[in-house]
């Protein structure tokens, strides 16, 4: 494969294919094996992500990239194959997260800055070393209106902080993803949505430009533009798609080659419904597709429920929601295939 930095990016948002985000840190990992009650051990944990880079057509098919944790990227399955080499044998890339999590921003109560930048650049070599070709580095911004949050400053902060780990990446020959994330949590409306996100990517790629980040060899992964969870009115696709598109219009600029959505908390068909309908006002000057974590993992984890037994199942509904949101990034998902055999 070409070490290009754009050819990565490229292969990252192929026709029809998205993102893995298998990264879920050790904390999260947990709460989600809770759930369905797993303890979270490092075996369990290898078992289970074991059992969705194996879901071999799915794979294939639907996702260009698997975004690791460092404990997953140095794992091998239970025959001794390391992950990573089962991962690129369905033709898709391994990527990690590189971030060390969202931290209080002193000064600021309440709001997060992301730390991890301190030895990067070392860490980097190494993932590379190991395979990886992209990374991801995820900025947390909270909505809440009446506190004043989020600041201006933990934007500036954040943003500074993904221009300065994605122009450490691509001196390592990495793909920087960006994710400035604004949450979903709170009661805010979709317009306010939109406001927060257009200023933290007015002010990303403002970052990314001064800190001569190339904007080819990137991909960004940001929320949609969509009201909080406890909103009284919820927007439908069709207006989260047009409020979305038309966020990006005036702040993704069309050089990037990717815009791969988290799902933060929508349900799985709910984020498969919204990706459709953007894609269905397409073309766009971008790629539009997935890099879900909850969105394609919540019915495996259920099915799977920790046991030998129910490997060929959680595959099984983890092959569903791949494909689902492969015609999805084609724009060509219709809510009848969700039962269709
Ligand atoms: C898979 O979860 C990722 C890791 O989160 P933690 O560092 O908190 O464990 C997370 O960054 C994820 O990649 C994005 O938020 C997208 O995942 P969702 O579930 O929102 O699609």
């Amino acid at each position: 494969m070409s070490e290009r930095l754009e050819d990565i990016a490229a292969a990252m948002v192929a026709d029809g294919k998205g993102l893995l985000a298998a990264d879920e840190s050790t904390g999260t990992i947990k709460k989600r094996f809770d759930a369905i009650g797993v303890e979270s051990t490092p075996q369990s944990r290898r078992d289970y992500r074991e059992l969705m880079v194996r879901t071999t057509g799915a794979m294939r098919e639907c996702i260009s990239g698997v975004i690791l944790y460092d404990e997953t990227i140095r794992q091998n399955a239970a025959d001794g194959t390391p992950l990573i080499d089962i991962i690129k044998a369905t033709g898709a890339i391994p990527g990690i997260k590189v971030d060390a999590g969202a931290k209080p921003l002193a000064g600021f109560p309440g709001e997060k800055v992301t730390e991890g930048l301190d030895g990067l650049r070392e860490r980097l070599a190494e993932y590379h070393g190991m395979g990886a070709r992209f990374a991801k580095w995820r900025a947390v911004i909270d909505i809440d209106v009446a506190k004043s949050v989020p600041s201006g400053a933990s934007i500036a902060t954040n943003m500074h902080a993904l221009a300065r780990y994605a122009a450490l990446c691509q001196e390592a020959g990495i793909v920087p993803i960006v994710e400035p994330e604004v949450m979903m949590e709170g009661d805010h409306p979709i317009e306010t949505c939109f406001e927060i996100s257009k200023a933290a990517l007015l002010r990303l790629y403002g970052e990314l430009y001064g800190l001569r980040v190339r904007l080819e060899g990137t991909i960004l992964k940001p929320n949609m533009v969509i009201a909080g969870k406890k909103a009284a009115r919820q927007a439908g696709p069709e207006e989260v798609a047009e409020k979305t598109i038309g966020l990006f219009r005036e702040a993704v600029p069309a050089a990037v080659p990717g815009i791969v959505f988290l799902s933060g908390g929508q349900s799985e068909v709910e984020a498969t419904e919204n990706l459709n309908a953007v894609n269905a006002i397409g073309p766009h000057p971008w790629k539009v597709s997935f890099s879900y974590g909850r969105a394609l993992q919540e019915a495996a984890q259920k099915a799977w429920g920790g046991k030998a037994a129910n490997v060929a199942a959680a595959q099984q509904a983890f092959a569903h929601r791949a494909r689902m949101n492969h015609l999805a990034a084609l724009g060509q998902w219709r809510p009848s295939l969700e039962t269709a055999g």
